[in-house]
């Protein structure tokens, strides 16, 4: 050790690096073998970023230490305010790409020509829970789009399930107010499951076509890879002689639906509640990107003036059977950001960010939000340039007179910073062929004697809550059941309970029957009287499933592999070919995370030990144990409940030698069904090819009957 330095800073090995410790024993790592220099935001050269400047070494701090003042300020004011809604988010990069021209329909620009491209930046997001909550909340989530366009930029500002609770931009402050954590206590955090907003919904039946979809599997997706994506309003599209059609967007995930069960949920929230982020990052990262194609229905005037419900009306879908979905064009997300803040955190989506070719309609939720999303990204993001962060600048030329303001990067150059003038270069003017031209609407009803009223063609709130719950098959209306259930459980007032089960009578009969059962209520109240009687016949429409509009294949999906040492090295071996095939990921989950000796003697190494990897985390599981490991398995109370969840929450299991001791230690004697297979007998390649069913619902049915025995 040799003293370096006029501070007595001594050179040393600490571990794998070398450093140079100081006379306090602190560790400085100087600026060589290809580290740049570090500098302050003014590019002084820091000589020591260890300590403040003192007069002696145990003395006052000296005021005069810019390079500690600026960090700390720096430091102190990192924090932005997070959004007040999807306040949790997570983005990538991608491109759109367009099948054919679709300029009979549109002028806008990502659909004009067969396979352009156009980059997009998009954010997936919960709606209720702070920034730090969890992804696996039971909510809606966010699927807001930016089409970075020749023609500027269009933020398709979408949800993962295509209706909304209210009707009204005026009650968004009410509807917000009402699911986040309750203002005196300060909680819940992310959970719809409280008092507050039960009594809200239950006092509002716009709402009961939305809970339908909350209380649905949608609400707790596997992940943003395995959901759809709706604009949810009727927008309309304008070709180049201002010929409108109405158009409502969805989004279809290539990879099909796929959602967890709630117990799952809930478990997951504690094991990885970053399980959606980690999901996209590591497809991405690993080239596996994600894809989603853009699919249309168009309608136009006619069909309006036909349709049962007000297409203005945002808690009501139009049925994929009678307007069918047309696919148009593909989006691919290829790239993570290079840093979550710069580009998550300060993307600004608004709803008004539109292009020619495409414009609003009256939707009175659209037309409030047009006004919210300006207004919320200036509080956010402090200044009204928030379009100069690259991440929300146009990749298309830009030419105005706004000037000035907090941060300003790009200012007009140049003498002229206003228009009409009679300067050489005169700079932009306008151009009424290329600029964008709203649609002159305000035919009919759509104009009138300004006045608060809600047009009566909005009054029919039950139908389509119906109509949503018989698309359902028996697994999924079980799940809704029990997630009514399990909400209102969590609320304290009773009358909330009963007032929201009297509003599902207007559902459906068996649905408000049998949460009234789940929620022990003595006898079942007396419908609301609905504003509308509602239609009890509209047909079922099977595109609402999950279930019924499955994958064909288990690609993009994950296998947790329980091993312990002695495991088959050829059977491991076997998993891991077959799973490389069809596009599955595995993860070895062992006892500790150094891995496992198999039964060639060679050491493998572990994604997880077990009690980091509970079976919560994967698709489906095997079970890969030697004879002594897996009496191990039996005593160890993580692979007890990572067999025991694997099997409620109706995984298929494969597993290789004896799964006897593992079942019974964890109570499952003698249940072994069908979901399970013995890979020492099948093929893997045979097991994976099962796993594309995703889950052994059977099981639920067979769980759910012992339950009922068990009550008598
Ligand atoms: Fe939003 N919403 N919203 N919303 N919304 C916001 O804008 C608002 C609504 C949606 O990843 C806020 O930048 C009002 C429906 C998404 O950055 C805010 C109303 C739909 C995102 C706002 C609605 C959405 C937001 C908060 C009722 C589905 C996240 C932060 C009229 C079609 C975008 C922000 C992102 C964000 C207002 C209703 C989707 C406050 C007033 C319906 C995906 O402006």
């Amino acid at each position: 050790m040799a003293s370096n330095h006029e501070n007595g800073r001594q050179a040393a090995e600490y571990g794998d690096q070398r450093i140079e410790r100081g006379p306090g024993g602190e560790t400085h790592q100087g600026a060589s073998d290809g580290a740049p220099r570090l500098t302050t935001q003014q590019g002084i050269v820091v000589s020591d970023d260890q300590n403040t400047l003192r007069a002696g070494p145990r003395g006052p701090a000296a005021l005069e230490d810019f390079h500690f003042r600026e960090k700390i300020f720096h430091f102190d004011h990192e924090r932005i305010p997070e959004r007040v809604v999807h306040a949790r988010g997570y983005g990538a990069h991608g491109f759109f790409e367009n099948y054919e021209p679709l300029t009979d329909i549109t002028r806008a620009d990502p659909f004009c020509e067969a396979g352009l491209r156009t980059p997009v930046f998009v954010r997936f997001s919960t709606v209720a829970g702070n920034k730090g909550s969890t992804d696996l909340a039971r909510d809606v989530r966010g699927f807001a789009t930016k089409f970075y366009t020749r023609e500027g930029n269009w933020d398709l500002v979408g949800n993962n399930i295509p209706v909304f609770f209210i009707q009204d931009a005026i009650k968004f402050p009410d509807i917000i107010h009402a699911v986040k954590q309750e203002p005196d206590r300060g909680f819940p955090q992310a959970q719809s499951a409280h008092d507050n907003f039960w009594d809200f919904v239950s006092l509002l039946p716009e709402s009961a076509h939305m809970l339908m979809w909350v209380m649905s599997d949608r609400a707790i997706p596997r992940s943003f890879r395995f959901m759809e994506g709706f604009g949810v309003h009727t927008f309309r599209l304008l070709n180049a002689e201002g010929r409108s059609t109405f158009v409502k967007f969805h989004w279809k995930p290539k990879l099909g639906l796929q959602s967890v069960v709630w117990n799952e949920a809930l478990k997951i929230s504690g094991a990885d509640p970053d399980f959606h982020r980690r999901d996209l990052w590591d497809a991405i990262t690993a080239g596996d990107f994600p894809e989603w194609e853009l699919g249309l229905q168009l309608f136009d005037d006619d069909f309006a003036d036909r349709f049962a419900f007000d297409v203005l009306d945002p808690t009501k879908i139009i049925p994929e059977e009678e307007v069918p979905v047309r696919r148009v064009g593909r989006l691919v997300l290829d790239r993570m950001p290079e840093n979550f803040f710069a580009e998550t955190e300060q993307v600004a989506f608004c709803t008004q960010n539109i292009i020619p070719g495409i414009d609003f309609t009256n939707d009175p939720l659209l037309q409030g939000r047009n006004f919210s999303y300006l207004d919320t990204q200036l509080k956010r993001l402090g200044s009204p340039n928030f379009t100069h962060l690259p991440v929300n600048a146009p990749k298309c030329p830009v030419a105005h007179f706004q000037q000035d303001g907090h941060m300003a990067m790009t200012n007009p150059v140049g003498r002229v910073n206003y228009e009409p003038n009679s300067w050489d270069p005169p700079g932009p003017r306008e151009d009424p062929v290329a600029g964008f031209r709203t649609y002159p609407d305000g035919q009919g009803d759509q104009a009138g004697p300004k006045r608060r009223l809600r047009p009566e063609s909005f009054a029919d709130h039950y139908s389509q809550a119906r109509q949503f719950l018989i698309s359902q098959n028996e697994t999924e209306r079980r799940h809704i059941i029990d997630a009514f259930v399990f909400e209102l459980s969590k609320c304290d007032r009773e009358a909330i309970r009963t007032r929201m089960v009297a509003g599902l009578r207007n559902v459906d009969e068996d649905l408000a029957r049998s949460v009234a059962d789940g929620l022990g209520l003595d006898e079942l109240p007396d419908a609301l009287t609905p504003a509308r009687e509602p239609v009890r016949d509209l047909p079922a429409s099977p595109a609402l499933s999950i279930l019924a509009n499955g994958p064909d294949s288990f690609a993009g999906r994950k296998i947790g592999v329980l091993v312990t040492d002695g495991a088959d090295a050829a059977k491991l071996a076997e998993i891991r070919a077959a799973a490389e095939q069809v596009n599955v990921n595995i993860e070895l989950v062992a006892p500790t995370v150094g891995g496992v000796q198999d039964s060639d003697g060679e050491r493998v190494p572990a994604g997880q030990k077990i009690d980091g990897g509970p079976s919560v985390l994967y698709d489906a599981v095997v079970v890969l144990a030697s004879k002594q490991g897996a009496s191990l398995l039996a005593a160890l109370p993580a692979a007890r409940d990572f067999i025991t969840d694997a099997y409620t929450h109706c995984k298929f299991i494969g597993y290789v030698g004896d799964l006897a001791p593992l079942l019974e230690a964890a109570g499952l004697a003698g249940l072994t069904d069908d979901g399970f297979a013995d890979l020492g007998r099948s093929s893997a390649a045979d097991f994976l090819t099962r796993c594309a069913e995703l889950r052994f619902w059977p099981r639920q049915a067979s769980i759910a009957e012992k339950v009922t025995a068990a009550h008598g």
